[in-house]
Formats: C-alpha cells, sequence, structure tokens
C-alpha cells in the first residue's frame, strides 16, 4: 500500500514549493528559477531531509527501545539518494510540481545528482539494498562506515586504455548526511589519537514512516587548536599533523576481491569499529547501566566480509580495559555479539595483517589477539586437533594475523551469499571451521530491492505490474509477482510488454548517443555484462565471442544473424594490469566492429564509460540478455543477475552463484545455460591443454591470434600479447586457468541460440514474463528476514 501524504493533496505540493523555495534560496544564495540544476537538488534534497527529520527522530528512539541489529561495512555503493527518498515518501508528483512551479525540470534536477560511490561493487552495493530492505520492513538496524572524501575513483577512456580520476562526491555540498558532533568519540592508535565525527544519513522505506540511519564516521584532528603547538616553531608540523589525521579518511581503496596490505587501510578499518562500538556500548551502559554482561542480548553485529573483523579484539578490549570485565566474560559476550559473511572464495582476497602493522598501530589490540591466538590453541589441542590444522587456523601464525580465522572463531554464525557458495565453504574454503562447528554455519542467499532495481529505474514496467498486481503492493511484497505467470498467455499482456522494453532501449539509445556519441539500433538484442572487470568474471569470453561473429561476418557479408549491441561497463582496478589489457581490448574490438560498414547493425560493441550505480539504473531496464559468465565456483553470488531478472532480461550464464537459484526459480527454458560445471572443474582442468582446446574449437584460433597480429592494436603496451599468454602458456601466470577457451564453444552455442530465439518477440517476451514474475525470492527483503529471524533474531519495531 502506498504512504499517505502527510498533508492531502494541493497543499502538499504548495508547502513543497514553498519549502523548496526557501531552501534552494539557503544553499544557492539566489532564486530557484535563476539556480543551477544542481542547486535546485540541493534545495530539494534539504528540503526532504526537513520533512523526515522527526520520524527519523522517533524512528531513533523507538530502535533504541529493544535489541537492535548493527552492520558494520567498510563499504555502503548508495548511488543516488533524492528519487529514492522522494518515491519512498510518495512525492514524486509534487516534486515536480513544486520543481516547475520555479522554470525547472526534475528530471535535470534528479540528473544533477553525484552517485556516492562508497563502495568497489557487488559488496558495497548489497549493503546499500539491506539499509533499504531493513527500513522497509521497520527493522531496528543501523549501518556504519566510512565518509571517504573520495568515493570509487572516475573512469575515463583515453585511447581506449583506463585511466582513473579522483571523486570529491560531496566537495559542493550533500544534504543528505547530517553531522553529530555531540557523538563524537576518540579513536587512540600508538602513534596518534583521532577524533571520529559521525555523519547520520536518513533511510527511508517504502510505505512506511520509520526512518533508519546510516552512521558514517569523518576522522578529524583531537582539538581545534593545539595551542602549544601552533604557538612555537612547530606550527607547521602541528598543520601536518592535522592534515595526517585527516588523511585516514580520505580514500576508498579501489581493490575488489584482491588484498593489498596496506597500513592506511588497517588503520580505516580500525577507525570505524572502534568509533561504531564506543558508541554501542555507551548507548548501553547509559541505558542498562555498566554490567556489560547483557551486552549481546541487546545487540548483534553483523560483519560485511572481514574489513570489519577488528571489531571483535576491539570489543575485548573495551570490556576489559574499559569495563573491568575477566577474560571469560568478555569473550562470552563478544562471542554471542558477532556474525560473520563471507563474499568471496577467491584465495588472494583474504585479509591477513603483518604481525609488525599491528605491533606499530595498536599494541595493546595485539596482546588481544595473542591471547585469543594462545586461549584458541589450548582449546583446539582439548578437542583434539592435529598440530599443523591449529598452525593453519590460528588468528596468528608465520608472522601473521588472519582475519577470516579470527571471525570463524569469534562469530556464532558464518553464512555464504548463494547456496553454492556456502557449500563451497563448507566443503573447501572453511572446511576445517565446519568440522568444528556445523551449526556455524548458514546460507543467506543475496537479494537486491526491488524499490530502486525495478520501481524507480523502470517505471513503466512498475506501472504494468500495478496494473496487474492491482495496486503497488509488489513494491514490497515481491512474491506478489509469483501468481502473475499464469498470465503469460495473454496476447494484450505480452505485447504491453513488448512496448515497455522498446521504450527504455530507445531511452537507453538516446542516453548512450548523448553521453558518449554512439548510436546503436534500439530494435537489436541488447546484450549486457556490467561487474567489475576481473578475469574470473570472463569478460574476455565476450569479447572473444564478439570478435569471431565479426570475423564470421567479415567472411560471408551476407551472414544472416540477429543484428545486437555487446555492451560493456567495467572498471579495473588500478594496479590490476590484465583487467586493464582486457578493456583496452574491448575498447579496440568497438573500434573495429563499430567502423566496419560492411558490419552495419548487425553487430555493434558499446563500453559505458565510468560504469556506476546510476548508468546501472539506465541499461538494466534496456537489456534483453544479461551475461553472468564466470567460471563455476568463482562468483559468490552475483547480485546484477537478480537486477536484470526482476526487469525481464534473460539470463546467459553458467551455473554459478545465484544463477543456480535463478534457473531453479524460472525453469531451464527461460534461461540460457552454459559451460563447465563447478563439480566438473576439477577434473576437467588437470588434463587441461588449452591449446589443443583453441585449435579443435572451430574459429578460436584466429580470434586468439588475432590479439598479436595486428588486427588489434594495444598502442605498444604489450597488454594483448600478455593476455595470449595468459590463455596459453604454462605456468601459473599462465594456462588459461578460468577456462575461457575450455568454454568458448559451449558458450557461443548458448549466445547464438538465445540470438536465434530473440527473433521470435512474443516467445522472447513471454520468457521474460516468466522472469520478472519469478524474482519474489530475489528481493533483499526475503534475504533481510531471513537474518532478521535465523541470525539476528530481532523484530520490526512498534509504531
Ligand atoms: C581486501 C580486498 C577485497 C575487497 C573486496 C576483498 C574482497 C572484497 C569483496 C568481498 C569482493 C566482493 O564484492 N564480493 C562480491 O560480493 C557480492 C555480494 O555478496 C557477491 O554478489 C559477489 O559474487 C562477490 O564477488
Amino acid at each position: 500500500a502506498s504512504l499517505p501524504p502527510l498533508i492531502q493533496g494541493e497543499n502538499v505540493t504548495s508547502d513543497l514549493t514553498s519549502s523548496l523555495g526557501s531552501f534552494t534560496r539557503a544553499v544557492a544564495g539566489r532564486s530557484p528559477e535563476s539556480s543551477t540544476p544542481l542547486e535546485v537538488w540541493a534545495g530539494l534534497s534539504a528540503t526532504i531531509v526537513d520533512r523526515i527529520a522527526e520520524d527519523w527522530e522517533q524512528s531513533a528512539l523507538r530502535a533504541s527501545a529493544g535489541r537492535q541489529q548493527h552492520y558494520f561495512s567498510a563499504e555502503f555503493l548508495m548511488g543516488r539518494a533524492l528519487l529514492n527518498n522522494l518515491t519512498n515518501l510518495n512525492l514524486v508528483d509534487d516534486a515536480k510540481k513544486a520543481v516547475e512551479a520555479y522554470g525547472q525540470n526534475l528530471s535535470d534536477v534528479l540528473e544533477a545528482e553525484r552517485d556516492a560511490a562508497l563502495g568497489n561493487g557487488g559488496l558495497g552495493r548489497l549493503a546499500a539494498c539491506f539499509l533499504d530492505s531493513c527500513a522497509t520492513l521497520d527493522l531496528p538496524v543501523t549501518g556504519y562506515g566510512i565518509l571517504y572524501r573520495y568515493g570509487l575513483f572516475k573512469q575515463s577512456f583515453e585511447n581506449g586504455f583506463q585511466h582513473e580520476h579522483p571523486d570529491p562526491w560531496m566537495e559542493e555540498g550533500y544534504p543528505f548526511v547530517v553531522r553529530r558532533e555531540e557523538q563524537s568519540r576518540y579513536v587512540k592508535f600508538d602513534d596518534m589519537d583521532v577524533r571520529a565525527v559521525p555523519y547520520d544519513m536518513p533511510i527511508t522505506g517504502y510505505g512506511t514512516n520509520n526512518v533508519g540511519t546510516l552512521r558514517l564516521w569523518k576522522s578529524e584532528p583531537m582539538e581545534e587548536f593545539d595551542y602549544d603547538a601552533f604557538n612555537s616553531q612547530r606550527f607547521t608540523d602541528a598543520i601536518v599533523e592535522r592534515e595526517r589525521v585527516a588523511d585516514l579518511c580520505r580514500v576508498l581503496y579501489p581493490n575488489d576481491t584482491t588484498y593489498e596490505g596496506k597500513v592506511l587501510r588497517v588503520r580505516q578499518q580500525y577507525f570505524f569499529v572502534s568509533a561504531s562500538l564506543q558508541a554501542m556500548v555507551d548507548a548501553y551502559v547509559e541505558k542498562h547501566g555498566d554490567d556489560l554482561t547483557g551486552f549481546a542480548e541487546y545487540n548483534c553485529i553483523q560483519l560485511n566480509d572481514t574489513h570489519p573483523v577488528l571489531a571483535i579484539p576491539e570489543l575485548m578490549r573495551i570490556l576489559l580495559d574499559d569495563h573491568g570485565m575477566t577474560w571469560e566474560d568478555a569473550w562470552e559476550v563478544t562471542t554471542r555479539t558477532f556474525a560473520y559473511t563471507n563474499h568471496t572464495t577467491l584465495a588472494e582476497a583474504l585479509e591477513t595483517w603483518e604481525y609488525s602493522i599491528f605491533q606499530q598501530l595498536f599494541g595493546r589490540v595485539l596482546e588481544i589477539v595473542a591471547e585469543i591466538d594462545r586461549r584458541f590453541r589450548i582449546d583446539m589441542a582439548q578437542r583434539g586437533i592435529a598440530d599443523h590444522r591449529v598452525d593453519y587456523l590460528a588468528p596468528i601464525s608465520n608472522g601473521r594475523i588472519h582475519m577470516a580465522w579470527i571471525a570463524c572463531y569469534a562469530s556464532f554464525s558464518i553464512n555464504g551469499v548463494a547456496a553454492i557458495h556456502t557449500n563451497i565453504l563448507k566443503k573447501d574454503t572453511l572446511q576445517d571451521w565446519y568440522q568444528i562447528w556445523p551449526e556455524k554455519f548458514n546460507n543467506k542467499t543475496n537479494g537486491v530491492t526491488p524499490r530502486r532495481w525495478l520501481n524507480q529505474c523502470n517505471p513503466r514496467l512498475a506501472r504494468l505490474l500495478d496494473k496487474q498486481v492491482g495496486s503497488d503492493a509488489w513494491v514490497s511484497d515481491l512474491d506478489l509477482l509469483k501468481p502473475l505467470a499464469k498470465k503469460v498467455k495473454g496476447k494484450r499482456l505480452i505485447n504491453e510488454l513488448i512496448k515497455v522494453k522498446k521504450a527504455n532501449k530507445q531511452d537507453f539509445a538516446d542516453w548512450i548517443e548523448k553521453r558518449q556519441g554512439i548510436t546503436i539500433n534500439p530494435d537489436a538484442a541488447f546484450d549486457v555484462q556490467i561487474k567489475r572487470l576481473h578475469e574470473y568474471k570472463r569478460q574476455l569470453l565476450n569479447a572473444f565471442y564478439v570478435l569471431d561473429r565479426y570475423f564470421q561476418i567479415k567472411d560471408d557479408p551476407s551472414l544472416d544473424v540477429t543484428p545486437s549491441v555487446a555492451i560493456f561497463g567495467a572498471k579495473a582496478a588500478p594496479g590490476y594490469f590484465r583487467a586493464k589489457a582486457i578493456i583496452k581490448l574491448i575498447n579496440e574490438i568497438a573500434e573495429l566492429v563499430n567502423n566496419d560498414p560492411e558490419i552495419g547493425d548487425r553487430l555493434k560493441v558499446v563500453f559505458i564509460e565510468n560504469y556506476n550505480v546510476s548508468p546501472a539504473e539506465k541499461v538494466i531496464p534496456a537489456a534483453d540478455i544479461s551475461e553472468q559468465i564466470s567460471t563455476a565456483g568463482k562468483e559468490a553470488s552475483g547480485t546484477g543477475n537478480m537486477k536484470f531478472m526482476m526487469n525481464g532480461a534473460l539470463t546467459l550464464g553458467t551455473l554459478d552463484g545465484a544463477n543456480v537459484e535463478i534457473v531453479d526459480a524460472v525453469g531451464e527454458n527461460n534461461a540460457y545455460i552454459f559451460g563447465a560445471k563447478e563439480e566438473e572443474l576439477p577434473e576437467l582442468m588437470a588434463s587441461y591443454d588449452p591449446y589443443a582446446t583453441m585449435e579443435a574449437t572451430p574459429g578460436l584460433t584466429r580470434v586468439v591470434n588475432a590479439l598479436t597480429d595486428g588486427t588489434l592494436n594495444d598502442g605498444g603496451s604489450g597488454m594483448f600479447a600478455d593476455i595470449r599468454r595468459s590463455l596459453l602458456e604454462s605456468g601459473p601466470d599462465g594456462s588459461d586457468v578460468y577456462y575461457v577457451l575450455g568454454d568458448f564453444a559451449s558458450y557461443r552455442e548458448a549466445r547464438d541460440r538465445a540470438l536465434e530465439d530473440y527473433r521470435d518477440e512474443v516467445e522472447w517476451a513471454r520468457k521474460c514474463w516468466l522472469n520478472i514474475c519469478a524474482s519474489g525470492r530475489f528481493s533483499s527483503d526475503r534475504t533481510i528476514r531471513d537474518y532478521a529471524n535465523e541470525v539476528w533474531h530481532i523484530e520490526p519495531i512498534e509504531k
């Protein structure tokens, strides 16, 4: 059901119009009529914060009355906030009128907003979807993270190469965070003391006046003026010291899955978990007195991967040192407080820190980790676990601190993010832990919020669903789409769906033309792969298909193929050479294919520059084919796959991550599955000869050779030869470890088949409809309900 407006009808509009006027004048210092869209955005955003302030305050009060959940994450990939809030408050139409009253246009205003890109990819966006669901479900959940001054770098292509640029996302002001000076805390390192100031962001829910909170911490110097230092020759030193402190939160590390043992990063991690725990403990003491033995009855903390795992020894430190608890009591509280989510099985992502870094930064925390380690070893010996296994699993071994092992030991719950991923954790990555504590393990398949990823980004489909359901109730109960599957034979309905998709594709074509100057045919099949660039995600496999099809058309210029547009969006970690090579390669293929008049509309390649949350909102509603083609066993879950499904794109994918559950939900006939399975790969890899496979696969040698025979130009960087080596050469850095050549034939067959099927417009649209209707279980509302009931043990707050 939709939210009743605070004041009915015309009053809302006139009220909003006048406050928009006031707030815009306040931020811009001129009338809204002569303000820029960005200034009107700031004015309208401030208007919204003003409107929700009272509900926010009340919600926080109600939440603090009972058991609360705390979501610790180094990343929150929020994207834009204004439209999300307008939609939740049922104010979109009124805002449109208010903005128009000043001669401005709402869509320009919304487009002026910058993405809050405080995350790299899947893990950060998941955290953002979770907050949305928690607010919508009235759950007492608070998010805690870092207010990075620079979000994920902005990407540009220069000559086809990726370049990175800073993203000072809030430098022009950001109305959706409120500084809570009085809630500041001190965080002590051995070599510096820092003031942590929280900036709180309100998280509105759909159809509720409950407002949750995302608390982002900013580091500042302890004292505004260190008079001693400033009044002496040490003046400049004092200034430099101030900057060193501010440096702590300056930038989000742009690595996704590859671990780097940077001191600044561990500082960031300790900084935000220490400040968050202090705030939680203080709140507890204020309510219940300073006996903290009951802390875990009122508080639970979900650790989003290992990045916040320092919270475990830090809570021990607070309980031991600041509250005089015994080790046994403190450990009891700690082990009942934490739950840990693993997001990847890739070995290179496991965070381990050098012992010496802990020594240098926080000796006391290291002492506590050492004591956890000592007791762990005794505990294991008593359980009869062999010494070599104990050493492998211990918090400290080989001069390093193993964050995942601390998480597994101290947490009462350990979960993976899709069924297949949790099984891999049990049988492989975390098998020793599973043998000792099977009861800790559980699966929580990821989900995405249908508010942002359907209702907001795809209004045409949303209104069609409203008509079919009879209301907008599906927006907060996506399972309501399930019974609509039986309407799949309805001709009128399917024709409407076709019209919706066509209009969305036209919108995307217009958008990309305006943004990047590329013209695409909206009648072609839009085949989309958008995600971080990583070898395991196999954008290379996709690129090889495109190249192969190009050669086929060159061989036979009259070849009758379904016209398609291969659309990519991806950032590579700045230090990930091979990922950058693949970006350059795709851009070179685009050059070759798009400028060949013989190819025409039959094949086009589009690389969306600076892919982020907002571009995703443009392309997903326009997609026909969803590329989910990771090497089986490597993608923990994927969440883009779910967004595409919800918007009626068909999955072309491997049996990996949540793809397995997507096919399960929609049926094999409504998805295109290919490639080696996870359980088959060990045997296949044992006898795999990539060179022989290449030669035995028609057309593949020509594709691989194009890397180095002059067809494609890597600007003398040697990048393309490196890609070729990674596939064909033996040795640790070669041998095609992601099985690109091995899966090529099967991939080509499946993609060809999908494109062939695409020609039957009605049959295709029926499959799309069935995907939409079956997407209910991939709503993050379902995921969050499962966490709330099975792990967090929290209830919706009473209103
Ligand atoms: C320390 C370097 C580092 C940085 C980020 C290591 C690991 C990460 C993340 C765990 C990577 C990540 O985002 N994983 C993705 O999490 C999504 C949400 O659960 C899943 O859908 C993706 O499959 C998984 O790759």
